[in-house]
């Protein structure tokens, strides 16, 4: 290929991986805003002002911001401040063509937090999150979000002689009910995510995973306003698929919101970008969201790596999108391979006289049970899952 013909084709290619408004792709201030800063070394990026994360959200093509209470209004701001500060990003939102699909609350950063927040011993704790909380809901209410992201980082133990566990799981229950109610009272429209993690900051975080939470929700007064928000990292930290929680998030109507990015199994939380280290469970996921057709953001919750300046978050920033983009054609691709079609076929075909089950009938239940299954026979069929797996990774190499 000449350098032009090559020159032409790479900006083909760039071309169609171009992050639209349609993609819903956001980013939260404090991922670009990530200052590089970790528990053995200083910041190594200045402080990036909201209103500027926000014009190169814009500048990048991004879709949204999402924020916590004090990634925009510092936490001791007066009155006057806040609406000030609320007042101008509003403003460089609208310049930059971005919108805040999603607000939240830190309930972990304040060092009065260091035994949690809604399940802390102290009632004191525990009614300052409450309060809180109803303020960031009102500011996010402002900026016209419409999920409201719960991450209880700091919602557990290093040692369980503090209090008893269900009593965590009472008092968390308690606190959502609160807010629920308030999101009726006011009016809000919120639909709360609940992000599960199983550790750090805290030794152990109680509601460790997507499952936990799944299971907690039904418990709740007003069930049908509250989901999760699954986070990559986060289920890979404990060592699961992360694909097949948000599958059964999906599957019970709970998938309201989901953070991408990414992590290598047995490291601290990386927050890697999105697909960086394992495109191949990546890809199963992009293959997924679009597959059902999930219509909520696409939200980064990523930061770059520490040797990087404003530029590099920029390129870090792109890549994730650009990557879930390609990762969401080779999806297409895949759905339109005939051989791989063939396969899927052919793998759960029905021998002829297999019984119907289904739903239970007494009837069918009968012929159930008088039925000779010929195991041998059933054996015969092949299962050619390597050859589906190879055509998968031709396709992600990009040899199909
Ligand atoms: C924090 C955490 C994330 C949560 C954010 C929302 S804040 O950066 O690591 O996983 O989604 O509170
Ligand atoms: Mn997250
Ligand atoms: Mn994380």
């Amino acid at each position: 290929m000449t350098a032009k013909k090559k020159d032409e084709s790479m900006s083909k290619s760039n071309g169609s991986y171009e992050p639209k408004p349609e993609h819903k792709f956001s980013f939260g201030l404090w991922t670009l805003g990530n200052r590089g800063r970790d528990p053995f070394g200083d910041a190594v990026r200045r402080t990036m002002p909201p209103n500027e994360i926000a014009s190169v959200l814009g500048e990048i093509g991004a879709w949204g911001v999402n924020l916590h209470d004090n990634d925009l209004v510092p936490i001791d701001a007066t009155p006057a401040e806040r609406d000030r500060i609320v007042r101008e990003f509003k403003k460089a939102c609208q310049q930059a063509g971005i919108v805040v699909p999603m607000a939240t609350v830190s309930l972990f950063f304040h060092p009065v937090f260091r035994d949690g927040a809604f399940t802390a011993n102290d009632p004191e704790v525990r009614a300052y999150a409450l309060q809180k909380t109803l303020r960031a809901m009102d500011l996010g209410a402002e900026l016209g979000a419409k999920i409201f992201v719960l991450w209880g980082g700091r919602e557990g133990v290093e040692t369980d002689a503090c209090r008893r566990a269900d009593e965590a799981v009472k008092r968390l229950r308690g606190a959502v009910n609160y807010l629920c109610e308030y999101n009726i009272a006011r009016g809000y429209k919120y639909r709360f995510a609940l992000e599960a993690k199983p550790n750090e900051p805290r030794g152990d975080i109680y509601m460790a995973t997507t499952g936990h939470y799944l299971g907690f929700i039904p418990t709740l007064d007003h069930p049908e306003m509250v989901g999760v928000n699954p986070e990559v990292a986060h289920e890979q930290m404990a060592g699961l698929n992360f694909m097949h929680g948000v599958a059964q998030a999906w599957e019970a109507g709970k998938l309201f919101h989901i953070d991408l990015n990414d992590q290598a199994p047995g490291r601290y939380d990386q927050d890697l970008r999105f697909g960086s280290n394992n495109p191949k469970s990546a890809f199963w996921l992009v293959k997924f969201l679009e597959d059902v057709a999930y219509d909520g953001s696409r939200h980064f919750d990523a930061h770059a790596y520490r040797t990087e300046d404003y530029d590099g978050v920029k390129d870090f920033a792109r890549g994730c999108m650009r990557t879930y983009l390609i990762l969401k054609e080779k999806a297409a691709r895949w759905n339109a391979d005939a051989e791989i079609q063939a396969i899927l076929k052919e793998i759960s075909a029905a021998r002829p006289g297999t019984p119907k089950t289904g739903k239970y009938s007494a009837k069918g239940t009968e012929t159930l049970l008088s039925h000779a299954f010929d195991k041998d026979a059933i054996m015969e069929k092949r299962l050619p899952y390597e050859k589906l797996d190879q055509l998968t990774i031709d396709i992600l190499l990009g040899v199909r």
